[in-house]
C-alpha cells in the first residue's frame, strides 16, 4: 500500500532559463547565477531519479523567468491534476505551458478558472487532508474553487494562513511522512498542524523548512546543519542540494517539481 502524499512514481521539472535574472523576489540579494542553478537542478533531478521515479525535465522558457518553479502551476493528485491560477501576473502564462504535459499523463485535468487565485506553493497534501494557505498569491475565492474540485475527488481541504512576509505556505513547512510536518516555529505557532507530529526547524535555519519527502529521501537545501542532523536522527534519509541561487528568487526544494 503506497502513501500518495510522499510515494511517487513521477516528477516533472523544468530547466532554468537565462531569464532567471528577472525572476520575482521579495528582496534583492544579487542576481542568481544560471550555471549554478543548472548544476543544482541536475543534482536535484539525479536525487529524484535515484529513488526509481521517472523524472520529466521540460525545456527552459525564456519568456517566463520563474518557470522553473513548476510547483506553482498545478496540483497533482492520484485522481487527477488541477491547473492553478497564479496570483503573480507575470507567472499566469506558465500554466498553459505546463498543461500539455499534464494532459498527456492524466485523464482528468481540471482548472482553477477564477476570479480567484491559487499557487501550488501554498498547498500541502498530507496523509489525511489538503492544507491550503492563504497568502499574497492565494486568495479565499481560489481556495473555495479548489476545495470544490478536490471534494469531488473525496479529499477534505482545510484553509489555513501563511504568515505575513512569507511567500508561500510551503516556504515554511514540508511533509516528512503521512503525519509528520517539518515547520518553522512561526508557522506552527498558528496552530494549523494540530493533530500532526511537528518537527521544528531550529532557530536561524527557517530557510530549511522548504524540503520535500520524495519516496525514501528527504531533499533539503544544504548548509543547514542542525536541521539536517535533526532529520537524520529522526530516521530520514537526507540529501542536501545547493539552493543558493534559487533562494535569491525565494525558491526552494518543493517549488522545483510536480510530484505524483
Ligand atoms: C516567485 O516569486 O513566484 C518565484 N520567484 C519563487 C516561487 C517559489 N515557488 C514555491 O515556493 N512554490
Amino acid at each position: 500500500m503506497t502513501n500518495p502524499s510522499f510515494e511517487f512514481a513521477r516528477a516533472v521539472t523544468r530547466r532554468p532559463a537565462a531569464s532567471i535574472v528577472d525572476g520575482l523576489r521579495a528582496e534583492d540579494s544579487g542576481p542568481p547565477d544560471l550555471q549554478g542553478m543548472l548544476a543544482a537542478h541536475d543534482a536535484y533531478v539525479v536525487a529524484l531519479r535515484s529513488t526509481g521515479a521517472e523524472v520529466i525535465v521540460l525545456d527552459p522558457l525564456e519568456a517566463y523567468p520563474d518557470a522553473q518553479f513548476v510547483e506553482d502551476t498545478a496540483l497533482c493528485l492520484p485522481q487527477g491534476a488541477i491547473l492553478m491560477r497564479p496570483g503573480a501576473p507575470s507567472r499566469a502564462g506558465e500554466v498553459a505551458e505546463m498543461a500539455p504535459t499534464l494532459r498527456a499523463l492524466y485523464e482528468d485535468v481540471r482548472e482553477i478558472k477564477g476570479p480567484g487565485h491559487v499557487e501550488g506553493g501554498d498547498i500541502l497534501v498530507t496523509g489525511k487532508e489538503i492544507l491550503v494557505g492563504r497568502s499574497d498569491r492565494t486568495d479565499a475565492e481560489g481556495v473555495a474553487e479548489l476545495a470544490a474540485i478536490t471534494a469531488g475527488w473525496g479529499h477534505s481541504l482545510r484553509e489555513v494562513f501563511t504568515p505575513d512576509g512569507v511567500l508561500h505556505f510551503k516556504t515554511d513547512c514540508s511533509l516528512m511522512d503521512g503525519e509528520t510536518i517539518l515547520s518553522t516555529k512561526r508557522l506552527a505557532a498558528s496552530g494549523c498542524f494540530e493533530g500532526y507530529r511537528v518537527l521544528h526547524v531550529p532557530e536561524g535555519e527557517e530557510a530549511a523548512a522548504n524540503a520535500i519527502r520524495f519516496n525514501n529521501l528527504v531533499l533539503m537545501a544544504d548548509g543547514f546543519f542542525r536541521t539536517a542532523e535533526m532529520l537524520d536522527k529522526a530516521g530520514y534519509e537526507v540529501v542536501q542540494i545547493d539552493n543558493r541561487d534559487c533562494a535569491k528568487l525565494d525558491g526552494g526544494m518543493s517549488c522545483l517539481s510536480l510530484r505524483f
